[in-house]
Formats: structure tokens, C-alpha cells, sequence
């Protein structure tokens, strides 16, 4: 071996060695929670997105989701991430009302009730949330829906009147004050720990997609699913600000690249899936159809008073969202 060549080898090397080393020094892993369960189309999104960033970056930033609330409860999630417990996550965006009301706009009865609409109100929406989000310390990379929610009972319901005193399984503030306004009871209780509510009778009652009653097996507790296609609201993942900033550029366009797919592949996914779910409920025995005349009237009645209700926390802002999707 000549002593040029040996000289290139001993520095391929030296450049090799330094490379592993630099490559370990910032390597970083990000524990990424999400509340819902690890089959959930929304998860396994959440777990295709974390691996394509892995991948992407070469293992510079893993990214690895923790399913079922097991990292932090849905309750805990957005705090974690606003204070930088965890660098990313996953939350329902319509149970941040207590944050700011705009994030409620997602759960207004009958505002948007397809899919198509509900992208629109995610388009005339977005900018508002941003500039909330930001305040708080987090970024939205993506958002992804939930299939039309529809209503679960255990006894047939012809109107709200038959929801009187039934025990209501409520997600948000605004799924506790529609079964306010129909006379149910509602308590809060995370897709977690649904069958257990259900099983143990703290539960009869809630509103929800056919993937959320498919997911806890609702048909060993209800038997009743009214396709109200009241709202579709949606899950966003979010990354603490200073976890961001202290990426580079390269990272970072990575990052987006695969929300940017990770949106797309979810709305697609989510209203692929949307009779899916409903066929998988009736299958289990459930009886699955549409809400009758006077149930549906009751509850745009209940739409409308929400829907003043929450203009009147959301001000101007709120109501210059609903101006822009209306415009849409
Ligand atoms: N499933 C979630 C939120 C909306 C939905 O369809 C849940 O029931 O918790």
C-alpha cells in the first residue's frame, strides 16, 4: 500500500469515527403521547409519522408514540407539551375550551357535518388556533378528524325528552352542555377508560364516532347508535416551541414534510373508514340508522343555543371564523 493511500484511509477513518461521534452527540429521542388506543386509525398515523421521521433523519430524532394514555392521560397531554414534559403529542383539539374557546369551534353542533366542510372549517380556523398556540408555547403540525358523531344509548330515543336522567359520557365542555340541554347527566370521562365506564354503569349514554365505539367495543354495553352527524372534530399533534427551535432547518423541513403526510393520509384514512365503522357496529348487533324527526329537530334547537353561547365567549374572533368558513 502506498503511503498516499494510507494516508486517505487513516483519514476516511478519522472522519468516520468523528461523524459516529458528532451523530451521537445529537442524536435525540422524543417520547411522542397519544390518548387514544394503539389500533385507533389516529395512532397508527401517529406511529406511521413518528417512523417516517425517524427515517428520514437517519435516527437523528426518533420519534416514539406512547398509545392509550400511557405516557400521559388525554387530559395531560396538551399541559405536557405546553411546558415541555413531552416535546410532542396529540390532543383533541375541541377539549382545549378551558385554553381558549376557539379551539370549541370544533365540536358546534351542525356548523360542519362532512368531511368536506369540516376541512373547510379546519381552513378558516387554523390561522386563529396558530396564533393561540403559539402564545402558549406549542406549534400544530397536523390535524386529522374524527368520523361524524353520532349518539349511543342504551334505550331507544325518539327525542331529547327520552335523554332525561341518563348518564352521559361527555369528552369535552361542549358534549357536557348538550346533555345539559337535554337533561342528561354528563360526566368527563377519556376514550381510555370507556369500556370500564360503560361496564360499570357510570356510563349510558355519550356521543361519539363509530370508530370510537368500534375501538372500546361499545355493542357489550348500547344498543343504539343514531347517526346525528352532529360535528366532526379533531386531533391535532402539537410540538413544544423550544423543542422546535432547537432543531435545525434540515430537521425541521423534515418534520413538516411528514405532517404535511400525515394529514393528508389521515383525512383519508378517516373518511374511508367512516361506514367502515358503522357496519362493524350494526355486525356486532347494534341498531344502527338515522336520528328520527323530532330527536334531529331537538337537537339543532340545541345546536343553535350552543352555537350563541360560545359566540359569546369567542367574541369577534369566533365569529370571524365563522365568517371566513361561511364564506368558503
Ligand atoms: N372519539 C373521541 C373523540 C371524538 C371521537 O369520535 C372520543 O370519543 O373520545
Amino acid at each position: 500500500m502506498n503511503t498516499l493511500f494510507k494516508t486517505a484511509r487513516l483519514l476516511g477513518a478519522v472522519a468516520v469515527v468523528g461523524l459516529g461521534t458528532s451523530f451521537a452527540a445529537l442524536a435525540e429521542k422524543w417520547d411522542m403521547p397519544l390518548a387514544y388506543s394503539a389500533t385507533n386509525y389516529h395512532s397508527e398515523n401517529a406511529a406511521q409519522f413518528a417512523k417516517d421521521v425517524t427515517d428520514a433523519t437517519g435516527g437523528k430524532l426518533e420519534i416514539v408514540t406512547h398509545a392509550s394514555g400511557s405516557l400521559f392521560k388525554g387530559g395531560e397531554i396538551f399541559r405536557a407539551v405546553r411546558t415541555g414534559q413531552a416535546p410532542i403529542g396529540e390532543r383533541l383539539i375541541s377539549a382545549l375550551g378551558n385554553e381558549d374557546p376557539i379551539f370549541e369551534i370544533d365540536a358546534l353542533p351542525f356548523l360542519a357535518t362532512s368531511f368536506g366542510d369540516a376541512k373547510k372549517l379546519y381552513t378558516a380556523s387554523k390561522p386563529a388556533m396558530d396564533e393561540v398556540l403559539k402564545v402558549k408555547g406549542v406549534k400544530l403540525l397536523y390535524a386529522v378528524p374524527w368520523p361524524p358523531q353520532g349518539l349511543y344509548t342504551n334505550k331507544p330515543v325518539n327525542s331529547a325528552a327520552d335523554m332525561k336522567g341518563l348518564k352521559f359520557r361527555a369528552y369535552n365542555a361542549a358534549t357536557s352542555r348538550l346533555a345539559q340541554l337535554m337533561g342528561a347527566v354528563p360526566t368527563k370521562i377519556e376514550a381510555a377508560e370507556l369500556s370500564q365506564a360503560f361496564a360499570t354503569g357510570v356510563a349510558e349514554s355519550m356521543i361519539s364516532s363509530g370508530s370510537t365505539g368500534y375501538d372500546r367495543k361499545i355493542w357489550e354495553h348500547v344498543k343504539y347508535w343514531y347517526d346525528t352527524q352532529a360535528w366532526l372534530p379533531k386531533n391535532m399533534v402539537i410540538v413544544n416551541l423550544k423543542s422546535w427551535d432547537a432543531l435545525d432547518d434540515a430537521t425541521r423541513g423534515i418534520i413538516m414534510e411528514k405532517a404535511k403526510a400525515a394529514e393528508d393520509r389521515g383525512w383519508e384514512k378517516a373518511s374511508s373508514l367512516a361506514d367502515w365503522y358503522k357496519g362493524k357496529l350494526a355486525e356486532n348487533g347494534m341498531e344502527v340508522g338515522p336520528a328520527g324527526d323530532a330527536l334531529s329537530a331537538d337537537f339543532r334547537k340545541i345546536g343553535d343555543v350552543m352555537m350563541k353561547e360560545w359566540l359569546e365567549r369567542a367574541g369577534a374572533k369566533g365569529q370571524g371564523v365563522i365568517d371566513s368558513y361561511k364564506k368558503m
